[in-house]
């Protein structure tokens, strides 16, 4: 982004079907009322608001799946929201405002789409504290916001969901915020190359070197960097408004230092904003800080400066 004055694409994807616990459809607009368009243009970005979406209607219903939460509509979400990401990365940076992280089955394989059509691999970063990477398969919960890590990166299972015109290769994911991964994630991430920062390697390391080597692996591969940030990457304490709290997590400036970071990288080319559950909110404090998280991102520093390079030999 340094150096370009790309337009902002914000599109609002009110998902809601990806857990049993509701209140995630309120995120777009509280993102919106929280200032997201102004922080933006602030920062010199022009700003296209295509309004809240909906998810496309299956001609079918698919066959009934207890073992499921809501398959259907997340299904008809997945379609939406791949093809409105392909259609709008050309024009800009999509930013979706979530929803639930069920959105990102649709955000990321759209922005895999959209980077196998301009010639550059995806690379995805997923701030988290859970992994994301149940299938339909092994999920004990039946909630499809445990799973978009796996369908993008190809995992078997996902019959029922869109095929993938391009899906992305596990070597170029990176989880920062880890502390909640479920023993078949686990075993199934123990298979894949995918690089995995959990809150011990940020305590012991701090968050700047696992995040500056992943960078450099982007970089050297002319890669596109999809964001995917979950609220519970963020410590409870500061981010309260989410479904799916997990204690430990990460601070207000290692949240802020990562984006900032990823700002002066020039690599990020779309973003999630998930899981904000406004009905959880303690006066909107959570949706501004996700706002002022992506303002960040944007650019938005406290005094300017060069950035030290992000390569994997600046670790210490
Ligand atoms: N691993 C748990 C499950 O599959 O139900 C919790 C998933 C939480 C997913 C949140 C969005 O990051
Ligand atoms: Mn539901
Ligand atoms: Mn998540
Ligand atoms: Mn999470």
């Amino acid at each position: 982004l340094r150096g370009m004055t790309q337009n902002i694409i914000l599109i609002g994807a009110p998902v809601d079907s990806g857990k049993r616990a509701q209140g995630c459809l309120m995120g777009p607009d509280a993102l919106r009322v929280a200032g997201l368009r102004r922080a933006a243009e602030e920062l010199g970005r022009t700003v296209l608001d295509l309004g809240n979406l909906a998810p496309a209607s299956l001609p079918e219903p698919l066959p009934a799946n207890p073992a499921l939460h809501e398959l259907t509509e997340t299904v008809g979400w997945t379609q939406t929201l791949m093809k409105v990401a392909r259609e709008a990365a050309p024009e800009g940076m999509p930013i979706f405002l979530g929803g639930d992280h069920s959105l990102s089955l649709g955000s990321v394989a759209g922005m895999a789409a959209h980077a196998r059509d301009i010639g550059r691999p995806l690379f995805v970063l997923w701030l988290d504290a859970h992994s994301d990477f149940h299938t339909p398969e092994t999920t004990t919960s039946g909630n499809l916001h445990g799973t978009p890590v796996a369908y993008v990166t190809g995992q078997p299972g996902f019959g029922a969901f869109p095929g993938l015109p391009a899906t992305v290769p596990t070597r170029n994911v990176c989880m920062i915020g880890l502390r909640s991964v479920d023993a078949p994630e686990r075993a199934a991430l123990a298979e894949t190359d995918a690089t995995l920062v959990d809150m011990r390697m940020i305590d012991e390391e701090g968050i700047v070197g696992p995040l500056r080597g992943f960078l450099a692996k982007v970089a050297a591969a002319g890669g596109l960097l999809h964001v995917s940030l979950d609220v519970d990457f963020l410590d409870p304490a500061i981010a309260p408004a989410v479904g799916t709290t997990v204690p430990g997590g990460a601070t207000f400036r290692e949240a802020h230092l990562v984006l900032e970071l990823l700002h002066d990288s020039g690599l990020v080319g779309s973003l999630d904003l998930v899981e904000l559950n406004p009905f959880l909110d303690d006066r909107g404090r959570t949706a501004s800080l996700m706002v002022d998280l992506t303002a960040s991102l944007l650019g938005r520093r406290i005094f300017d400066r060069p950035t030290r390079p992000y390569s994997a030999g600046s670790l210490a």
